[in-house]
């Protein structure tokens, strides 16, 4: 199970400026916290960032990678500044994200192709959020069909149904399921499966937030999932993950396993 940490993020107002300002040390102290806590990719959300985008995720690859060995999550809708960051990363990359609106689904898969990165492909198109499984599946049938002309294997695609808030879309946790399996099962080898975790609990309130994104994120893994954007400085996510995973047989039990 791969866990990406979603903590930097140009939403945050704290680490937001230290973006705009060029300030390297919360930032650096907000990837260290995370890479400690566990985390084993690092997702940097500059956004659309459509001013200045090359240059900050330039930036922001280069200041963090210069301290901490690992590997990063170039989250943002531009590609320019996608390839301004994949052009200076170490190590493999992911691309966050295409998605099965064409032209950015061209552009990112290109460039996952050309730098032989993992790609997040997100199911969104030009018609809207889609409202079920089966609708999803359809536009990650598209995203798998554009990664094989670009010759991106299955194993560095990683398929996000799209997570909405719980608190919106209440009925909808149970298609985001429905889609992990069906993922599963469109190809041999099988794509990978990934979401962002806390869209789930987006809006609620602090107590409960963090109850929904535990628990989902154990009925994700017990459909297949592969990945997580989530927040590793939650120590109890942490080790519903590890108590997961221990079920899954990926890690070996041991009476102390939540210790290590
Ligand atoms: N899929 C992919 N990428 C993504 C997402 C996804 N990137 C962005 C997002 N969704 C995942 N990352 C974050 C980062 C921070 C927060 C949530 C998701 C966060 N949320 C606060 C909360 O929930 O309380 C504040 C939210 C708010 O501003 O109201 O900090 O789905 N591929």
């Amino acid at each position: 199970m791969i866990v990406i940490g979603e903590k930097i993020n140009v939403m945050s107002k704290r680490l937001g400026q230290a973006m705009e300002a060029r300030d390297p040390g919360p930032i650096l102290e907000m990837a260290k916290a995370q890479v400690k806590a566990g985390a084993n990719y690092l997702d940097l959300n500059i956004g659309p960032a459509t001013k200045g985008g090359p240059e900050l995720m330039e930036w922001l690859v280069t200041t963090i990678q210069s301290e901490i060995d690992i590997p990063l999550c170039l989250d943002t809708t531009n590609a320019e500044a996608m390839e301004a960051g994949l052009r200076v990363h170490k190590g493999k990359a992911f691309i966050n994200s295409a998605s099965g609106e064409p032209e950015r689904l061209e552009k990112m898969m290109a460039l996952a192709g050309k730098y032989k990165a993992k790609i997040i492909g997100l199911c969104l198109s030009t018609e809207g959020i889609p409202r079920d499984a089966n609708e999803r599946v359809a536009v990650a049938a598209e995203i798998m069909a554009k990664a094989m002309e670009y010759n991106v294997p299955n194993e560095d695609l990683y398929l996000d149904p799209l997570v909405l808030p719980v608190a919106v879309a209440q009925k909808d946790a149970l298609e985001v399921f429905e889609s992990i399996r069906m993922f599963k099962q469109l190809a041999d080898p099988p794509p990978m499966t990934l979401v962002g975790l806390s869209n789930v609990s987006n809006s609620a309130p602090p107590g409960v937030k963090e109850w929904l994104d535990r628990v989902f994120l154990s009925m994700l893994m017990a459909c297949g999932l592969d990945a997580a954007i989530c927040n590793p400085l939650d120590a109890e996510l942490m080790k519903t993950l590890k108590t997961a995973s221990v079920l899954r047989n990926e890690v070996l039990y041991s009476g102390s396993f939540l210790e290590v």
